[in-house]
């Protein structure tokens, strides 16, 4: 790598990085990091400057390292995250939407707390590969943030909460702490939660169109912009895209397979279908690790992420329960009302 290696770090390019794109790199070829996705071209960064690139034979997303040739994306570089959804009519095909994200905040705005579709978003987070952290937005109109706070201390055992306001800026520095010196941040969440507005509050300027309120109606403007990596102040980037939506993103349990096909692969050969890659003769896992063409870490991110999923799993069903018995005592209260005399 030459000179511009510097410039890359601060993008958040770093040895592993140049490794994998040594493997794939035509000659001739510098690494670029695609920052924003028009739908025809892209917008890739190469450390010193930013340019138009086409991709006629590769798919490239924002945050994807690519190799880049004559103002063309040759190749992307081994992503290390990933968050996608299924392409749009097509079932089987799935649509990157964002790569190389280190952070997922889960955003949530203190006036709509809603723990359930927190939870879903912290599944995504963790199966994107992304270690995720809980950002509360609107503080300055909570009623009680302390009620919120143990609302969301339920689901979010163990992930980090942020509280934060875009008006008064508490919490911004906690947010920019997360990315420096240059890592990539994504901003999951419902529209209206405040991400757009975030952003804007951390450059001190109006980059991202958010949504604003017409008169007394209280409805909302659409916001729209297309998907697009932005680089902060101090070290670090993040990812505002309404792509990112819930209902779009939420796919079960499947992503696990997509990340960890070769360990989930390697699991099928072990001699017991319920192998526990511990003590068990015949594990392929243990072979794997033995003659190292399984590595230590990836097995234990891939454990780690399988501990989570279970986990917020049975607080998911715990709460059920509990509302469940809740509405037959409601029930069954009412119908011991009408029935006395
Ligand atoms: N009071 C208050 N309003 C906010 C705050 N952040 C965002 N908003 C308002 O919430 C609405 C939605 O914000 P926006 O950033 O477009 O949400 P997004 O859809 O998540 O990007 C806008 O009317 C913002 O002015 C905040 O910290 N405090
Ligand atoms: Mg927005
Ligand atoms: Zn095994």
């Amino acid at each position: 790598m030459s000179s511009s290696t510097f410039q890359l770090a601060s993008l958040g390019w770093d040895s592993r990085f140049a490794e994998s794109f040594i493997e794939i790199a035509p000659p001739g070829a510098v690494a670029a990091r695609v920052i924003a996705d028009h739908g025809a071209s892209y917008l890739v960064h190469d450390g010193a400057c930013a340019q138009r690139a086409m991709a006629r034979h590769v798919d490239p997303a924002v945050g994807d390292w690519v190799t880049l040739a004559g103002g063309e994306i040759r190749g992307i570089v081994e992503r290390r995250t990933v968050f996608s959804r299924r392409a749009a009519g097509n079932e089987n095909r799935r649509q990157v939407l964002a790569a190389n994200v280190d952070v997922a905040f889960v955003v949530a705005a203190a006036t709509d707390v809603n723990v359930r579709r927190i939870e879903r978003f912290l599944t995504m987070a963790w199966q994107s590969g992304a270690v995720p952290v809980v950002l509360v937005t609107k503080a300055d109109v909570a009623h009680s943030i302390e009620a919120t706070e143990a609302d969301l201390a339920a689901v979010s055992a163990g992930t980090p909460v942020i509280v934060t306001s875009s008006v008064t800026g508490e919490g911004v520095e906690a947010v920019l702490d997360e990315l420096r010196p240059a890592r990539t941040g994504v901003l999951l969440g419902p529209s209206g939660a405040g991400k757009s507005t975030l952003v804007n509050t951390i450059l001190g300027t109006e980059l991202l169109r958010t949504r604003e309120i017409h008169g007394a109606s209280g409805q909302g403007r659409h916001a729209t912009s297309h998907r697009q990596l932005v680089q902060l102040p101090g070290g670090g980037m993040i990812i505002d895209t309404p792509g990112l939506r819930e209902a779009q993103l939420w796919q079960g349990d499947e992503g696990i397979d997509h990340l960890f096909e070769d360990v989930e692969a390697l699991a099928l050969q072990c001699r017991f279908s319920d192998c526990a890659h511990d003590t068990e003769p015949g594990c392929a896992i243990k072979a794997a690790l033995a003659d190292e063409t399984l590595d230590r870490d990836r097995l234990e991110s891939y454990r780690k992420l399988l501990r989570e999923l279970r986990s917020i799993e049975v607080r998911s069903s715990a709460r059920l329960q509990i509302e469940e018995r809740k509405k037959w005592k409601r029930i069954t209260t009412a119908a011991r009302e009408r029935a006395r005399p």
